[in-house]
Parts: structure tokens; sequence; C-alpha cells
């Protein structure tokens, strides 16, 4: 199977003033592009793989050094495309009905959410990943280095930030805090939160 770039939910300029269309340029136009060529290029030597969706690669080639080159393309480009899901234009406030039920069942409150959330982000050393994880009844956050994701953890993903320097460097450098406050004012996407909370088997 060739895999393509998802479509961007939203125009490159859409996350403005918040995140730079220069930014989308280069971290969906570039990076995201990089993942799926390179995963492409590299399945045309792995013909066991071939026939496989993104997912049952991600699941066959985690954990195997041998597979490592593989697993990390598979991985981002599966990464990618639930950020850009994670935000959208008027992102931010708070999420409503059964998600926001459990937030605060299982962190108190949403302002105890927030906390928890950007100071995974924060404190995730170089490059990697937070999330808001569903496991075994509850919801949990995490976070991960690199390419890791919650699938491989036995864990549902409903929300992410990308904190690779990619991310957010062209529009607030070192300032890894600030973008995190933004992603949870102004562009997290708590639709698409809610509608993976909601299809879960609970
Ligand atoms: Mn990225």
């Amino acid at each position: 199977m060739t895999f393509t770039l998802p479509p961007l939910p939203y125009r490159h300029d859409a996350l403005e003033p918040y995140l730079s269309e220069r930014t989308l340029d280069f971290h969906y136009g570039k990076h995201h592009q990089a993942y799926v060529n390179n995963l492409n290029n590299l399945l045309a030597d792995a013909p066991d793989l071939a026939n496989l969706t993104l997912e049952e690669i991600i699941l066959k080639t985690a954990g195997s050094s041998a597979t490592g080159s593989i697993f990390n393309n598979a991985a981002q480009i599966w990464n990618h495309t639930f950020l850009w899901n994670s935000m959208a234009p008027n992102g931010g406030g708070e999420p409503q009905g059964g998600l926001a039920t459990k937030i605060i069942e299982d962190f108190g409150s949403f302002l105890e959410f927030k906390n928890q959330f950007k100071q995974a982000g924060v404190t995730q050393f170089g490059s990697g990943w937070a999330w808001l994880v569903y496991e075994k009844g509850k919801l949990k956050i995490t976070k991960t280095g690199n390419a890791d994701l919650p699938m491989i953890h036995g864990q549902t993903a409903l929300l992410t930030c990308d904190v690779w320097e990619h991310a957010y460097y062209l529009d607030y450098q070192n300032r890894r805090p600030d973008y995190l406050e933004i992603f949870l004012n102004h562009l997290v996407n708590w639709h698409f939160a809610e509608e993976n909370f909601t299809n879960l088997k609970k």
C-alpha cells in the first residue's frame, strides 16, 4: 500500500494568530509529508508489511530495533494526522457532555486537567507529545518521546499536542510553556476529543 498525506482539515492560515501559516507550511507540508515519503520508501524493501494498514504497521513494528525506522515514520504519520484534528480554528474553551463529566471525575476539575496537560508537555525532555488518553476505565495524561504513541501501550488517544520544536519554534522559539498555554486556550478541538470519547469501547 502506498500512503498519501491526509488533507489538512483547515487552511494553512486558519490557526493564526496562534500558529502561523509559515509553521503549518513547514509542519504539515514538509515534516508530515517527509514521514509519508520516508515510509513509502522503506516499505518498498519490506514486502511482509506491504498490505497492512498504518495502525497494523505501527503495532507490528513497535519495540523492534530492526524495524525502528518504519515504526518511527508510520507512527509520526499517525501522530500528525491526529494532531491536526486535535486543533481547530476558534478552538479552546471547555469540553461538553460525557467527556466534561469524566474529566471532573478523574482529575478533580477542568483547571487541574489543564495544569497536568501543560505540565506533561513542558516536562517532556526533548522531542515528543503530550496526550489525553483513556486506559482501563480512566482518563490519564501521558507524555511520550519522539514517535512513541498511546496505541502501543494499551491506551486510546483522545487528544494530543506536539511538543517537538518544529511544532512551535517559528512562533514561540524556546517558549514551550507559552505554546502549551495557547494550545489549551485557543487551539484545542474539544469536539474531536468528545467524539473520540463517545466512540470508546468502555
Ligand atoms: Mn510534528
